[in-house]
């Protein structure tokens, strides 16, 4: 049977077979480094439409993505990387990354089917002593209390005799998926320490920066931690912007001066909401590991960003009142349904929180994003007639408005930004009544 000390030779000499389980924004990305650093790679995806984008030499993820475009039209190419909807193309594979989705459901307890179901499908074609590494995002324990059964179950092998698993979570941003891949450190989480020395000679051939070997649930906690941490200064900047708000200050300027008081403080940025798949579940995540201790810092953050769609709602109410108006009744034109800048992915977009509360309360609603296919079009002529633009992500088209414009397309020239994208004095200007998120007086 293989061993490990095999396995680290064919991975660093690269003639070691790479497999990836779920072909999303992590899936191609490492794929397509992998493959680029010399690896024979083979990608595996459920949706026979991706599937079919890839096997095309095409990058199916919206969004600016520099270099990953180029980087999978030429492993396609060259054949070092190939895709199939079939786990059983799985079968040569020395090591298989999984890196399926791991979302919470509506009590935010967490869902891992797609995992299981990845360990069932690979577990019967998995070569003796191939090397598990899952990518995706997991509660402390997942590794062991729930993939190590099930890839046990599913490949009639022994994890740590016949088959080894690891832990080593992505880091991946839309937007700079190849360079956080590459250039941020690595946590490699083994079952045992060899087996995370393995993980580490893997990662070592595609990325930068520091790699430190770990056990699983410190690897699980690490990830967990640091989005949560991340949520939580969000919730504090979001605080803050409404106190600034009610106090007639400018959060910009307090967080530019808190920033400069000294090298211990970072303020996050207050905003429209907290979206994507990971910032908005890895607390409950997290939380998830513990179940017998009582969090109240985590849950208290959670729900301040969970509720921000609904302030940019009074923003907008506010506004409208001004001129006599009511959301019922009113158009609405929401700019932005990524979950972040200058991306297409929608996933936990606040924006959606915004438009579905904005029509709970009998407003007309439009959506126009550069960025998700179902939105793009021409920004003014998407908001003609409403009464009401709300700046939701700060795309670089929205950076650049044309606000003069922007106010003659609109049938009463009302404007909330909830980005930081506008300027006070440029929207009045232009006519606007104006409101913005963070910014007393307004
Ligand atoms: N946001 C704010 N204010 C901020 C920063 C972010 O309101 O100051 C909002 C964004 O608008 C967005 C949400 O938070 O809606 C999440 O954005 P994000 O910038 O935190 O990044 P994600 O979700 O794209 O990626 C995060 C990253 N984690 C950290 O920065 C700690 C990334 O490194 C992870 O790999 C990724 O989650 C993941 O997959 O877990």
């Amino acid at each position: 049977m293989p061993t490990l000390d095999d396995l680290s030779t064919k991975l660093r000499d690269k003639t070691a077979v790479i497999g990836v389980v779920g072909l999303g924004y992590v899936g191609i990305t490492v794929g397509a480094a992998l493959a680029g650093a010399g690896f024979r790679v083979v990608g595996v995806d459920l949706s026979e439409e991706r599937v079919r984008v890839l096997a095309a030499g095409a990058c199916p993820l919206e969004g600016i993505e520099p270099g990953l475009a180029e980087l999978v039209e030429a492993v396609v190419r060259s054949e070092r990387l190939s895709v199939s909807t079939a786990h059983a193309s799985l079968a040569q594979a020395d090591v298989v990354l999984v890196a399926v989705e791991t979302p919470v459901d509506a009590a935010r307890r967490p869902r891992f089917d797609a995992l299981r179901a990845a360990c069932a499908a690979i577990g019967p074609v998995l070569r003796e002593g191939a090397l598990v590494v899952v990518e995706s995002t997991v509660s402390p324990g997942t590794t062991t209390n729930v993939v190590a059964p099930a890839l046990e179950a599913a490949a009639s092998k022994r994890v740590g005799e016949t088959l080894f698993l690891g832990h080593s979570p992505e880091r991946l941003m839309p937007g700079k998926l190849l360079l956080n891949l590459r250039t941020l450190p690595r946590v490699c989480g083994g079952t045992t320490p060899e087996t995370a020395r393995a993980i580490a000679t893997l990662y070592r051939t595609i990325v930068e920066a520091e790699i430190e070997e770990t056990d699983c649930v410190t690897a699980e906690l690490v990830k967990t931690a640091e989005n949560t941490y991340r949520d939580v200064k969000i919730a504090f900047a979001n605080e803050l912007a409404q106190i600034c708000e009610q106090t007639g200050a400018d959060f910009r300027r307090v967080q530019r001066l808190v920033d400069g008081s000294g090298p211990l403080v970072g303020l996050l940025t207050a905003g429209a909401g907290v979206g994507g798949h990971c910032i908005p579940k890895d607390p409950w995540l997290l939380l998830d590991g513990a179940p017998g201790f009582s969090a109240r810092v985590v849950t208290a953050a959670r729900a301040v960003n969970d509720r921000m769609p609904l302030h940019v709602a009074d923003l907008v109410e506010r506004a409208l009142a001004e001129r006599e108006q009511t959301i019922a009744g009113s158009k609405i034109a929401v700019l932005g349904y990524g979950y972040r800048e200058n991306s297409g992915d929608v996933r936990n977009s606040p924006s959606e929180a915004l438009a579905l509360h904005l029509r709970g309360r009998g407003a007309d609603v439009v959506i126009h994003d550069p960025w998700v296919r179902a939105h793009k079009g021409d920004v003014y002529g998407r908001v003609c007639g409403a009464n009401a633009v709300v700046v939701m992500v700060a795309h670089d088209e929205y950076r650049a408005l044309d606000l003069p414009k922007l106010a003659r397309a609109l049938s009463t020239p009302v404007l909330v930004d909830a980005r930081h994208v506008v300027e006070t004095q440029d929207a009045r200007a232009a006519g606007f009544v104006f409101r913005a998120l963070g910014r007393g007086g307004t």
